[in-house]
């Protein structure tokens, strides 16, 4: 098909600023210099690929808004940021961000964010499995190339944590939280994790990559999972603007960020992760292999990182372990 994928996407992101309005056959095959022909194939083609177009032989075609498909030039275009997301690299389906992040990261530039609708091989830490239905979720990775030593790589999981919890709040109203390190729960159950991985030497990071997985829309869960996950339009009752989240989300991740790599400051990460903690001050358990410690949440320190006072008494900084609340 004449013009190709490109011209594809054009055409959607002409739709997409219609507002919802009519646009000509016509028109648009003046604008882009191709056939009205071509134009209704690439309509077609859109369709196909899930986006409620209609047309009407006298007034040509127009885009119906839905929360269930991203448009990654109008994403590119709506954000406010310098560095992330100046570069969006969208795929309807995908096996991992992640894993795709890992095998571009050295070619593309810094802050170029990966997004798909839909994971067929979503990895949680230590090799778990990460649950990401098509259309329903956020499913992104930023590919950041700080200069920064390894060990900070945690600052980046609070830093990602925060801009979430913010801007779900900001865009929905729902009141999340952090399960530290990286979870944002409601009402307990799991909405959002995080996942960032990095590649470099002991201390010279070639590049770290911050997996974001928010369910957004998904309105069941299998039943191992119907126990810890949740979904956001879930507790809205309510369909939610995907679109608008990642750029509030993409947006606050840059604010935090820069502040922390130009200024070294971390104070506003801080701030929000101590606020929106699920566990601060809390009863938990501290897992370790098998092992299952009592422990009491003192504080998140000023590296981010959780101070704990087990039974003993002994108080202690935990760098990897995972926590559950008693
Ligand atoms: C995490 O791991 O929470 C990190 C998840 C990161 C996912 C993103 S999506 C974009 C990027 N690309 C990837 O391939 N990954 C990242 P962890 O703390 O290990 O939690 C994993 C556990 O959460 C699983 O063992 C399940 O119990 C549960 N789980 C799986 N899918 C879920 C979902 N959609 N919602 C809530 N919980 C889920």
């Amino acid at each position: 098909m004449r013009g190709g994928k490109s011209l594809r996407r054009k055409i959607l992101k002409v739709l997409y600023e219609e507002n919802g309005e009519y646009i000509s056959g016509e028109k648009l095959s003046e604008k882009f210099q191709v056939s009205r022909t071509a134009i209704w194939k690439h309509m077609n083609a859109l369709k196909e690929e899930g986006y409620k177009i209609e047309s009407t032989h006298k007034k040509g075609y127009r885009l119906i808004k839905t929360s269930n498909k991203l448009i990654p030039e109008v994403l590119e275009g709506d954000l406010d940021t310098k560095e992330i997301g100046k570069k969006i690299i969208y795929f309807p389906t995908l096996g991992s961000t992640n894993n795709y992040s890992k095998k571009i990261a050295r070619e593309v530039p810094h802050g170029t964010v990966v997004i798909s609708e839909e994971q067929t091989n979503g990895r949680g830490r230590l090799g778990r499995h990460w649950f990401s239905p098509k259309g329903e979720g956020i499913w992104m990775t930023i590919i950041l190339k700080p200069d920064i030593s390894p060990t900070e790589g945690m600052k980046m999981t609070q830093i990602a944590a925060a801009a979430v919890v913010g801007a779900i709040n900001r865009v929905t109203g729902l009141k999340v939280l952090i399960k530290w390190p990286n979870d944002v729960v409601l009402d307990g159950k799991k909405v959002c994790g995080i996942l960032t991985e990095m590649a470099g030497e002991l201390n010279k990071m070639d590049y770290l990559i911050v997996g974001i997985g928010i369910n957004a829309n998904s309105q069941s869960f299998s039943q191992d999972l119907q126990s810890v996950a949740t979904s956001l339009a879930v507790h809205k009752g309510k369909n939610i603007d995907r679109q608008s989240l990642i750029i509030d989300i993409l947006e606050e991740f840059e604010k935090l960020y820069l502040a922390y790599i130009k200024e070294g400051n971390l104070h506003k990460t801080l701030k929000i992760v101590r606020d929106y903690s699920a566990i601060l001050g809390r009863n938990i358990y501290v897992l370790k292999g098998k092992e299952r410690l009592k422990a009491q949440v003192l504080e998140i320190n000023d590296e981010g990182i959780l101070v704990v006072r087990y039974e003993d008494g002994t108080i202690a900084p935990i760098l990897s372990g995972e926590v559950s609340i008693r």
